[in-house]
C-alpha cells in the first residue's frame, strides 16, 4: 500500500478555538436585544463595529499564516500557498456582517471556520496541491446600503463596481466614502481569480435540518430572492373633518399591500412564495393627519423563477389598482434580484462524501436565505455545508443558535472537503 492508497484519518478542527472565537467575534457590535433579554450584534457592513471585526478577523487569518489581501469592494481574502501556486485556488468563506437585530452565526461560522481548516492543514502537516483561500464579502446582508450579496456579487460581476460604490445607506454615506473611512479601499482586483471551487459553511437559519434531526445539510441550491422599495402617494388631510369616500390614505393602501402578499402566500397561486414586508414607514406620521405617503419594502423568496415572476406580475397589478380604489399612486425601485441558483451536482458529492467519512448524517436542501456562494457560482464550481440551528433553527434575531457540536461538525465537513478539493500532497 503506498501513501496515498491509506485512507487518511478524517481531518479535524479545533473545534473549542472556533467556539472561542465566534463568542469573541459576537461581543464586537454586541448590544442588550430589549424584545428577546438576550445578547444579540448588531454589526451593519463598513460601520466601526464592522471594522473593528475586520481587523480582529485578519489578525486570526495573519496568525494563522494566511497571506491576506484587500480588494477594491473591501472583500478580504487570506492565502494559503500550495505546491502548485498557477493552480486555481479551493476558496472557502461567507461574511461577517450582520442584520441590525442578529445573532452570533451567520456568515462568521463561515469565514471563522475556513480560519479553522487551514490550521488543521498546518496542525496535521498537509501540504495541498492547490492554494486554499479564506474570504469574507462586504455586505452580504444588504441592510445597510440596499442590496444583499453586494460584495461577492461585485466579484461575480453582476453588479458594477462604480454603482456599489455610489449606493448611499440611510444617512447618504456612500460605500466608497465607507470604505475610505474605515481602511478597507482595497486596491486588489474585485474581480478575483476564478477559482477552482467554492465551499461556504452556514448555519441553515431555518427548520429542515432540526426537523431531520441531523447537523449537516448539503445545500442543493438557494431560490430566487426579488427585493424592491414601494412608495405610496396618497394625500394628508384632517383625520377628524375628511369623510372616508373622500381620502386618499396611503397609510390604508399600504396595509392592503401588506395584506395581499400574505393571500399570495396561502393561495398556492404561486408555489411555495414567501413575502415579507420588513420595513414600513408613514408620513406625516401624525395622530391625526392622513397618511399622505407609505414608503415598504417587499422581499419576495421563492424556489421557482416563473412562479416569482408571476408574484411579481400580480403584486404590480394590485398596486396599480390602488389608484382606482383609494387615489394612491405607486413608485417602485427596484432593490435587489436574484434568480434560482443551483449548486454544483459534484461538489455537493465531495461534501457528501465528506460527511461519509466524518460518520455523520446529512440531508439535502435547497437554500430559503441568499448567501455569497450563489454569487460565486456563477465563476466556479460551488455549494455549501449547512449546520442546523435551535429553536427551529431561527435567525435574524438574537435568538439564533447552534451548538458549539454542530458547529464543529459543519466545519469538519468542510475541512475534508476542502482537503479533498485542494488535492493532498502524498509525501512517499
Ligand atoms: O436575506 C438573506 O437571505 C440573507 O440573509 N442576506
Ligand atoms: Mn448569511
Ligand atoms: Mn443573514
Amino acid at each position: 500500500m503506498t501513501a496515498s492508497d491509506t485512507p487518511r484519518a478524517p481531518l479535524r478542527v479545533d473545534r473549542e478555538r472556533l467556539w472561542r472565537n465566534l463568542m469573541r467575534l459576537k461581543e464586537i457590535g454586541g448590544y442588550d436585544d430589549t424584545a428577546t433579554g438576550l445578547r444579540g450584534v448588531r454589526r451593519l457592513a463598513l460601520t466601526d463595529e464592522d471594522a473593528q471585526a475586520r481587523r480582529l478577523v485578519v489578525t486570526w487569518m495573519e496568525e494563522a499564516g494566511l497571506r491576506v489581501r484587500v480588494d477594491r469592494i473591501g472583500n478580504v481574502y487570506g492565502e494559503r500557498p500550495g505546491e502548485d501556486p498557477a493552480l486555481p485556488c479551493v476558496l472557502v468563506g461567507s461574511h461577517i456582517d450582520t442584520v441590525a437585530t442578529g445573532g452570533a452565526f451567520d456568515g462568521t461560522l463561515g469565514v471563522l471556520g475556513g480560519i479553522e481548516v487551514v490550521r488543521a492543514l498546518d496542525a496535521a502537516g498537509i501540504r495541498t496541491r492547490r492554494p486554499v483561500e479564506v474570504g469574507f464579502f462586504t455586505e452580504e446582508e444588504g441592510v445597510r446600503f440596499g442590496t444583499d450579496m453586494l460584495g461577492s456579487a461585485v466579484t461575480a460581476g453582476r453588479i458594477d463596481l462604480a454603482h456599489a460604490y455610489a449606493l448611499t445607506d440611510a444617512a447618504g454615506a456612500t460605500v466608497r466614502d465607507e470604505l475610505v473611512r474605515i481602511g478597507f479601499d482595497g486596491s486588489a482586483p474585485e474581480v478575483r481569480p476564478v477559482p477552482h471551487a467554492y465551499v461556504e459553511c452556514h448555519i441553515e437559519q431555518g427548520p429542515i435540518l432540526a426537523a431531520a434531526g441531523v447537523d449537516i445539510g448539503i445545500v442543493t441550491g438557494v431560490q430566487a430572492i426579488s427585493w424592491q422599495r414601494l412608495t405610496l402617494h396618497g394625500e394628508a388631510a384632517h383625520a377628524g373633518t375628511t369623510p372616508i369616500e373622500a381620502r386618499a390614505d396611503a397609510g390604508l393602501a399600504a396595509a392592503e399591500v401588506v395584506v395581499e402578499i400574505r393571500r399570495m402566500c396561502d393561495s398556492g397561486t404561486f408555489g411555495r412564495l414567501r413575502g415579507t414586508v420588513g420595513t414600513l414607514a408613514l408620513s406625516p406620521a401624525q395622530t391625526n393627519v392622513i397618511p399622505a405617503g407609505a414608503v415598504l419594502t417587499v422581499d419576495l423568496r421563492n424556489p421557482d423563477d416563473a412562479l416569482m415572476a408571476a408574484a411579481e406580475a400580480h403584486l404590480a397589478a394590485f398596486v396599480d389598482g390602488l389608484h382606482d380604489r383609494h387615489g394612491v399612486s405607486a413608485t417602485w425601485e427596484r432593490m435587489a434580484r436574484t434568480a434560482v441558483v443551483p449548486f454544483d451536482d459534484g461538489i455537493q458529492d465531495v461534501i457528501a462524501a465528506s460527511a461519509d467519512a466524518l460518520g455523520l448524517p446529512y440531508v439535502r436542501a435547497m437554500s430559503g436565505a441568499g448567501h455569497d456562494a450563489q454569487e460565486i457560482a456563477a465563476t466556479c464550481p460551488t455549494a455549501m455545508v449547512f449546520v442546523a440551528g435551535e429553536h427551529g433553527g431561527i435567525s435574524h434575531t438574537p435568538r439564533e443558535y447552534s451548538r458549539p457540536e454542530a458547529c464543529g461538525n459543519g466545519v469538519d465537513v468542510l475541512a475534508n472537503a476542502v482537503l479533498t478539493l485542494a488535492g493532498p500532497v502524498v509525501t512517499a
